[in-house]
């Protein structure tokens, strides 16, 4: 299921971030410029397709109300060039609600404890007040626009067509309560569907956020909510049991909370497959030396919930107990860096300097240096040619939502395959059954998956690779996006076979 099918009616997004970046020059005017994320490459065109919106912060404080997104350059090649101003919406938050919104609630108290890491989670009412009040400020534009598709489709004698609105990720965990009030309100008609692209955390620490019931209730007053694995399909049922006290059947994946039945699925988000494929066909090569050394490759946005550091010890490991690596190997890591002005992430980098300034001191020669560590971003075309010439990926996260770089590498295996460490505590280790599967907090058992990745024959590589390759190739980003608008009933016709069936 590659292609993208048709939606039987208007496609509304609501995301925290439009799908590009709005740029002002130099002489104040407004630009768009391209953000190149799977999701926005799979989404947009079916935004455009079916005339829909996309709601989203626009990355500028100081746009005014009523301001016009100006149209794509002409020479815009991106999946988004073709979304018309009128089809975007921009949500206007001002740099102090922002800072308590993003910084504080979603970043300082949703994301630790989503990622089950509670002792870094900041609990204060006022960032929390903060939160709720930008997804009213999300909300009030979902609905001023749905009124306004619902009234363009009566007049077009179109009554039984609801509009679709998807809502994405913990940035907007309450936008759905108060779009579903108005939607009974005021006698509109829509579908309301949710997914999260992070982990949904067990009971023991979801009940730790003191307001968690209406977290609950926001996500249950979609029609569907989607999760990357059934484990967190499973944990938010049964937070909706315990704190809601809602009825719910597990195997069927219900919950149901004041008469109204929500249906709860695991989707796997994919990436673009074959732009990956098409990447690593025709990018220059960008490590020159790889036929001496044997590159290890990491690459993740600088987060503690990537494991970083402790990917770096095990390296480290590796190098004491086989030293006939010395001068073979290296390491070569790719942090982009990320939440830049929150302390923790300033802290990170800090100790990612000092350590990876210390390997090296402690085991360089005149001609080598066991890790290389770029501190920025790369263009998917470089990071394509990096995937494709290095010998071993090692995505190691102590937790992840999926993890799309494991699915990047193996995408853009062309060549002799190189082999996937991954850790389990990613939604991908759910499904990568043929990756070497390692627990990031065992140093020294990463070291010996490293030595074996290390010394792993070819047709061993080989028979993992191509069965990696060919889940991802067919459950690609549209496999999944079409399963969410299918699920929510969305689509025109839907008589393709499920591949996991
Ligand atoms: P992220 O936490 O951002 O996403 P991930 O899934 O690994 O994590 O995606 C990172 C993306 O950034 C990849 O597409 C990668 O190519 C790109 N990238 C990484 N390093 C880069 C660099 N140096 N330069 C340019 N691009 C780079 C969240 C969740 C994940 C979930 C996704 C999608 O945390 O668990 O998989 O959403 O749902």
């Amino acid at each position: 299921m590659d292609s993208i099918k048709d939606m039987s009616a208007p496609l509304i997004v609501v995301s925290n971030r439009l799908p590009f970046v709005l740029n002002r020059k130099e002489n104040g005017q407004l630009e768009r410029k391209q953000s190149a994320g799977g999701l926005v490459t799979a989404v947009a065109p079916v935004v455009i397709e079916c005339k829909g919106l996309w709601i989203g912060w626009s990355g500028l404080h100081d746009l005014e109300p009523g301001t016009l997104i100006p149209e794509a350059a002409p020479n815009d090649k991106a999946p988004t060039s073709g979304l018309l101003s009128s089809q975007i919406v921009p949500v206007h938050v001002d740099q102090k609600e922002f800072e308590a919104y993003y910084n504080g609630c979603c970043n300082g108290t949703f994301w630790p404890l989503f990622h089950s890491m509670p002792d870094r989670a900041v609990f204060k009412a006022d960032t929390w007040k903060a939160y709720l009040r930008v997804n009213e400020k999300f909300a009030r534009c979902t609905i001023a626009a749905l009124r306004k598709i619902c009234a363009e489709l009566d007049a077009e004698g179109k009554e039984n067509v609801a509009p679709v609105i998807w809502i994405h990720d913990y940035q907007l965990f309450t936008v759905a309560t108060s779009v579903r009030q108005a939607v009974e309100e005021e006698n509109l008609r829509c579908k309301l569907g949710f997914f999260l692209h992070i982990p949904f955390p067990s009971w023991d620490i979801m009940r730790l956020f003191p307001w968690d019931d209406e977290i609950l209730q926001g996500i249950l007053a979609c029609d569907f909510v989607g999760f990357h694995i059934s484990d967190y399909c499973l944990n938010f049922i049964d937070c909706c049991c315990r704190r809601l006290g809602c009825r719910i059947d597990r195997n069927n994946m219900l919950v149901e909370l004041a008469g109204r039945t929500v249906h709860v699925k695991p989707l796997p988000i994919g990436i673009p497959f074959d732009r990956f494929v098409r990447l690593a066909e025709t990018a220059p090569v960008f490590i020159k030396d790889t036929d001496k050394v044997k590159v290890i490759l990491g690459v993740d946005r600088l987060d503690y919930t990537k494991g970083l550091v402790h990917r770096i010890l095990a390296f480290e490991k590796l190098l004491e107990k086989h030293p006939e690596y010395i001068e073979l190997v290296t390491l070569l890591q790719i942090a982009v860096p990320s939440r830049t002005n929150v302390r923790e992430y300033k802290q990170l980098k800090e100790e990612m300097d000092q350590l990876i300034g210390r390997i090296n001191g402690k085991f360089s020669r005149p001609n080598w240096s066991p890790i290389r560590y770029i501190y920025g971003c790369l263009s998917q075309e470089q990071l394509a040619a990096l995937y494709r010439d290095s010998a071993i990926a090692l995505v190691t996260p102590l937790r992840d939502g999926m993890n799309l770089v494991a699915k990047e590498y193996v995408a853009c295996q062309i060549k002799e395959p190189g082999v996937l460490i991954l850790s389990p505590f990613a939604g991908a280790g759910e499904m990568m059954h043929e990756a070497l599967l390692v627990n990031p907090y065992e140093i020294n058992d990463a070291a010996d998956v490293l030595h074996r990745a290390l010394q792993m024959p070819l047709e061993e590589r080989e028979l993992r690779m191509t069965q990696l390759r060919n889940r991802e190739q067919l459950l690609n980003v549209n496999y999944w996006m079409n399963s969410f608008l299918s699920s929510m009933g969305a689509l025109v016709e839907d008589e393709e076979r499920d591949p996991l069936t």
